[in-house]
C-alpha cells in the first residue's frame, strides 16, 4: 500500500530522543485539503514526525499498524469519513489507546460534539493557532505515554503475582485460586478434572553435589520439559520448593495416568544439562495422582488424596506414578 504521506522538512526527532523529552511524538494527520495538511504538519514538524494521509481509510490501515502516539483528524473530510475514522479507532484494539485531536471548520461544529461523544480526546476550530495547536497536541502525548506506562505496570504487577520467579510456571497462590475455577467447572459441566503432584527425588543430594544453583537448573529445565508435555488448557504451577502440580480439565484417572508416565519416563531418560558444559545428571520424579471424585468436592480434599498418592510413591521406591 502506497502511502501519501509527506515528511515535512525539519528533522524529526529520533524514537528514543523522543522518550527523553517527554515532548514530541508521532504524528498521524489525516486531512485531505492540502492547504489545510501543509500548513498543520509544518506547525507540529517543530516538535513532532508527521505523516499525512487524505484517505481515512488508508489512515486506519496506517493507525492499525504505525504505532502513533497522536491522531490528528479533520471533520471537514466528505461524507463524514473524518467522524467514521474516529468511531473506527475507537473500536479498534490496534488504535484504541491512540488519542484523537480533531479538527473543524467551525461550520461543521456538529460534527465535533458527535466526535466528542465517540471518545474523541480533545479539538481545535479553524482557524487554527500554532500555540494552540502544539500544546494540545503535547498535552495528548504526554497523556497517552502516562496511561501506555501505567497499563505497562498494571501488567507487570499481575504477571509478577502469578508467576513464580524461577521457572516462570504459574505460582502456588495463582494454582489455588484457580483450581476452585476449575474444579467448578469441571463439577457444572459434568467433566473429569486430574490432578498430580510431582515432586523431585532426592533433590536435596542434587543440592548437595551441584550446589544450589545447580539445584536451580534442574529445576528450571524441570519446568521446561512439563510445559512441554501438557496441553494449552492444563495448569502447571511450582507449589513448592521442588514440588509442582498439573491440572488438567476434562482428563479422566487413565488419561492422566499414561501423560504421568510419560512425563516420569521422558525425565528419568534423559539427564539434565547444569552449567554451561557441565556433565549431564540423572533425575527422577515421583508422581501423586488423582481426580476430582464428587460434584463440589473441596479442591483441599483433591489435593490431600494427590499428597497421599505422592507419599505412597515416595515410600515405595521413587520414580513412579501412584494413583
Ligand atoms: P525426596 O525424594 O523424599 O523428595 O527427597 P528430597 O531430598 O527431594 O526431599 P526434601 O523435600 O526434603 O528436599 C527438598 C529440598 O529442596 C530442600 C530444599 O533445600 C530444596 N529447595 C527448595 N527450594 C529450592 C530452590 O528454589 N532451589 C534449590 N536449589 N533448592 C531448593
Ligand atoms: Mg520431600
Ligand atoms: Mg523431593
Ligand atoms: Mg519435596
Amino acid at each position: 500500500r502506497a502511502i501519501t504521506s509527506l515528511e515535512i522538512g525539519v528533522q524529526a526527532p529520533e524514537r528514543s530522543a523522543v522518550a527523553d523529552t517527554g515532548k514530541g511524538g508521532r504524528i498521524l494527520l489525516v486531512d485531505d485539503r492540502q492547504s489545510s495538511y501543509e500548513r498543520l504538519a509544518t506547525l507540529l514538524a517543530a516538535e513532532h514526525t508527521v505523516e499525512v494521509e487524505p484517505n481515512p481509510t488508508e489512515a486506519l490501515f496506517h493507525a492499525a499498524e504505525g504505532n502513533y502516539d497522536l491522531l490528528i483528524v479533520s471533520l471537514d473530510l466528505n461524507n463524514f469519513d473524518g467522524l467514521r475514522l474516529c468511531s473506527q479507532a475507537r473500536s479498534l484494539e490496534r488504535t484504541r489507546h491512540v488519542p484523537i485531536l480533531a479538527i473543524a471548520d467551525a461550520e461543521n461544529g456538529t460534527r465535533l460534539l458527535r466526535g466528542l461523544e465517540i471518545g474523541v480526546n480533545d479539538y481545535l476550530l479553524r482557524p487554527i493557532d500554532k500555540n494552540e495547536l502544539l500544546a494540545r497536541a503535547r498535552t495528548q502525548i504526554r497523556r497517552r505515554r502516562y496511561t501506555d506506562h501505567l497499563r505497562d505496570n498494571v501488567q507487570n504487577s499481575i504477571e509478577m503475582a502469578i508467576t513464580d520467579a524461577l521457572t516462570g510456571l504459574h505460582n502456588r497462590r495463582y494454582m489455588e485460586s484457580h483450581l476452585a475455577t476449575l474444579a467448578e467447572q469441571a463439577s457444572t459441566r459434568g467433566k473429569p478434572l486430574a490432578l498430580m503432584l510431582l515432586d523431585i527425588d532426592y533433590f536435596k543430594s542434587i543440592n548437595d553435589n551441584y550446589g544450589h544453583d545447580g539445584g536451580d537448573d534442574v529445576l528450571r529445565e524441570f519446568a521446561v520439559r512439563v510445559r512441554k508435555s501438557i496441553r494449552g488448557i492444563d495448569l502447571a504451577c511450582r507449589y513448592g520448593g521442588e514440588e509442582f502440580v498439573i491440572v488438567m480439565p476434562e482428563t479422566d484417572l487413565h488419561v492422566a495416568g499414561m501423560v504421568a508416565e510419560r512425563l516420569r519416563r521422558s525425565i528419568a531418560g534423559e539427564p539434565f544439562a547444569i552449567h554451561k558444559g557441565a556433565k549431564r545428571i540423572e533425575v527422577t520424579i515421583s508422581i501423586g495422582l488423582t481426580t476430582l471424585e464428587k460434584k463440589g468436592e473441596a479442591v483441599a480434599d483433591v489435593l490431600k488424596r494427590a499428597d497421599m498418592a505422592l507419599y505412597r510413591a515416595k515410600h515405595d521406591g521413587r520414580n513412579r506414578v501412584v494413583s
